[in-house]
């Protein structure tokens, strides 16, 4: 379903928030909104191919409607054992994600899926974790936090996948960016007035920080080394390891 929230809003814009009317045309919202959206759902799947192994967990956080389980679920050969753990505190997008993923039957591993809050899951025995333009939502105070958990409940050898949003060193570069990425939005067929809209929405909800915020995290986590693998504009991806 195509995504036209902000066509009608009038006068002040409430604070973004994944409800039923998100959920519903999410998939489409997502991909007109985020560049490089694809290459981080492609880098999911090759990543849990390359790591996977019977007996291992994957969890993606803040899974939405699941299309990086799917990605993953895709991607990992059929005969091992892995499962794949979504969690998203939304019942909206977990209601529209087991429709997509377990009620249509496409997913050929065991996914389970967990209506719970990201800061407070329990994970183990995990191969590889996902936090897909997620991290972004939780409150910087407890994104270090999380981020340790992550690195505790990984295997020896495992790996984090975070993409983000993020805010560019240079301030001039990053206004260039935030440009381009409203161009980019255009393309899709956002209006000036949606965008205008959407940013209003997103406010003190999604907080982006520099990609060196990140790194400095991940290794104050533990994680022994984090590289950017991708970037589109003001929107980058980062592997770390355990
Ligand atoms: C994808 N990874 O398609 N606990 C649980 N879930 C949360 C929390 C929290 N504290 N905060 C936010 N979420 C997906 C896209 S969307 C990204 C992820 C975006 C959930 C929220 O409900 C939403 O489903 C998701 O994180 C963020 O690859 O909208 O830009």
């Amino acid at each position: 379903m195509k995504d036209s929230i902000y066509r009608g809003v009038m006068g002040e814009v409430p604070a973004f928030a994944f409800d039923e009317e998100v959920a519903r045309v999410f998939p489409d919202m997502i991909e007109r909104s985020v560049p490089g959206y694809q290459a981080t759902l492609s880098a999911a799947g090759a990543l849990a191919q390359k790591l996977a192994q019977s007996g291992d967990r994957i969890y993606e956080l803040g899974c939405s409607r699941g299309a990086a389980i799917l990605s993953m679920d895709r991607a990992i050969p059929s005969d091992l054992e892995v499962e794949l753990i979504g969690v998203d505190r939304s019942q909206a997008m977990l209601d529209a994600c087991h429709h997509d993923l377990i009620d249509s039957g496409v997913a050929q591993h065991h996914v389970s899926l967990l209506k719970q809050d990201i800061r407070s899951v329990e994970m183990n025995n995990a191969r590889l974790i996902i936090l897909n333009f997620t991290l972004q939502f939780i409150p910087i105070e407890d994104r270090l936090k999380l981020l340790s958990r992550a690195l505790r409940a990984l295997k020896p050898g495992g790996a984090l996948l975070l993409s983000e949003k993020v805010r560019l060193a240079d301030e001039r570069i990053d206004d260039l960016c935030i440009d381009l990425h409203h161009d980019f939005k255009r393309s899709q067929g956002y209006s000036d007035l949606e965008i205008a809209r959407k940013r209003d929405a997103l406010v003190g909800v999604l907080v982006p920080e520099p990609i060196q915020a990140h790194k400095d995290r991940l290794s104050a986590a533990g994680f022994s080394a984090s590289e950017v693998w991708y970037q589109a504009f003001n929107f980058c991806s980062l592997i770390a390891l355990k």
